[in-house]
């Protein structure tokens, strides 16, 4: 008799983004004429930039030539790839062996426990990117959830009062998931901060699990572009990140993780943790397509990182005209200055799905509900800066004239 992973049963909810998109429609078929704007899921709208087009393209022109044709790759990405990434870690002791190309930071931050023990205690920070808690409660690292709080997780508090940055956990953890920039506060972390977390997984023989999927939107050049700049992290942290954001390849699909040789944890030797993560890939997973790796290249070469920051000013001008107009509407607003996210304090303290719908129903704007990240969210509501800038520009000017307040 087969019998299913009953750990799915504990899902508190179904998905986030899903939940979104079933309410915005269910809106949308009982209001037609309504024109929606959606500053909900992160997900990017302006195109491709030049030279990453070539970049694929030529790979697809190559695929279609006997001399350039390519079956399977290796599982870890190709060479020219993981040199290009590893570049960005200028500075740090990761080399290009350390990074393993995948096909998006959701797969990794949710793939990424199953080489760590099942008993170990996970920390997480709240509010935080659904996916670390779902993946760890899917297998089997948590109780059952009482009103979204799951048993033996330990929620680390991101609150306006600490600047959307936890505290040491009070008790020991074994494996902490830190996002900075954050998803959804858009708080970044500073090298202070980081380096409490790294002393305490180093001392606690913990892992951190960091993800970096917003690094690229950092314009304050004093705060941590990644958790290597901190000093003892290669012995302690594993980082994900992702060319979603910063590329557009939300849809083309790229991302990368960084297991360095000497990361260890409690019953590990140096370089153990590294091979685990190769022999989950290699069994796992065929590799990223050579032609969005192809693309990849393209947008780590001079011209396309030249595109790729004028997309990131581009997205956080939206993010400034965002977090302006609910300002100047008396509306408390956090982030949006080094991360593609406004994470806002809703109005008169009503409850983030309530808001979801007051929005949709007076400005037909689409957000998402702070409490979807965690219970801390609660009482709160992330706008994201990837739309059209006419989008953006007529959410703000809707929800300035049509929202109703007071
Ligand atoms: N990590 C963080 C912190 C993210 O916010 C997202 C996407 C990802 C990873 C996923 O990166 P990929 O490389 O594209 O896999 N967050 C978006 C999209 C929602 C989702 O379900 O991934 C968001 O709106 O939060």
């Amino acid at each position: 008799m087969a019998k299913i992973n009953a750990s799915y049963r504990k899902l508190a909810a179904g998905y986030l983004f899903p939940e979104i998109a079933k309410r915005t429609r269910a809106f949308s078929e009982a209001n037609p004429d309504a024109d929606i704007l959606r500053l909900g899921i992160g997900d990017t709208t302006e195109s491709l930039t030049p030279t990453i087009v070539d970049g694929l393209s030529q790979a697809v022109q190559s695929l279609g030539t006997p001399e350039g044709y390519s079956g399977y790759g290796d599982s870890e990405g190709i060479g020219a790839l993981r040199e290009g990434i590893a570049e960005m870690y200028a500075g740090t002791s990761i080399h290009a062996d350390d990074i393993f190309v995948s096909d998006g930071a959701k797969s990794d931050s949710s793939n990424i426990q199953s080489i760590f023990s099942s008993d170990n205690v996970i920390a997480v920070q709240d509010p935080a990117y659904p996916v670390y808690v779902d993946s760890n409660v899917i297998s089997g690292r948590t109780g059952n959830a009482t009103e979204g709080v799951y048993d033996g997780l330990v929620y680390m508090p991101c609150t306006a009062e600490n600047g959307f940055f936890p505290e040491l956990p009070s008790q020991k953890v074994d494996i902490i998931y830190i996002c900075s920039p954050n998803n959804p506060t858009g708080a970044v972390a500073t090298h202070a901060q980081l380096q409490r977390f790294v002393d305490y997984a180093i001392e606690n023989k913990a892992i951190i699990i960091f993800d970096s999927a917003y690094a690229v939107f950092i314009q304050d050049d004093s705060l941590p572009k990644t958790i290597y700049e901190i000093e003892g992290a290669e012995k302690c942290a594993i980082e994900i990140s992702s060319f979603s954001k910063s590329v557009g390849f939300t849809g083309v699909r790229l991302g990368w993780t960084v297991v360095p040789d000497a990361v260890t944890c409690e019953d590990s030797e140096p370089g153990e943790i590294k091979k685990l993560w190769t022999r989950r890939q290699n069994t796992f997973f065929n590799g990223a397509s050579n032609i969005v790796q192809a693309g990849g290249v393209a947008a780590l070469n001079p011209a396309g990182k030249e595109e790729m920051k004028q997309l990131v000013s581009f997205y956080m001008e939206n993010a400034r005209i965002i977090r302006e107009g609910l300002t100047k509407l008396g509306i408390t607003a956090y982030g949006g200055d080094n991360a593609p996210y406004v994470w806002l304090k809703t109005p008169e303290g009503i409850g983030s799905w309530e808001f979801f719908d007051k929005l949709l129903e007076e400005c037909h704007v689409v957000g998402t509900p702070g409490a979807g990240f965690g219970p801390a969210g609660e009482g709160y509501f992330r706008l994201s800066a990837f739309g059209h800038r006419a989008n953006v520009e007529e959410a703000v000017k809707r929800i300035s004239e049509q929202l109703k307040l007071g």
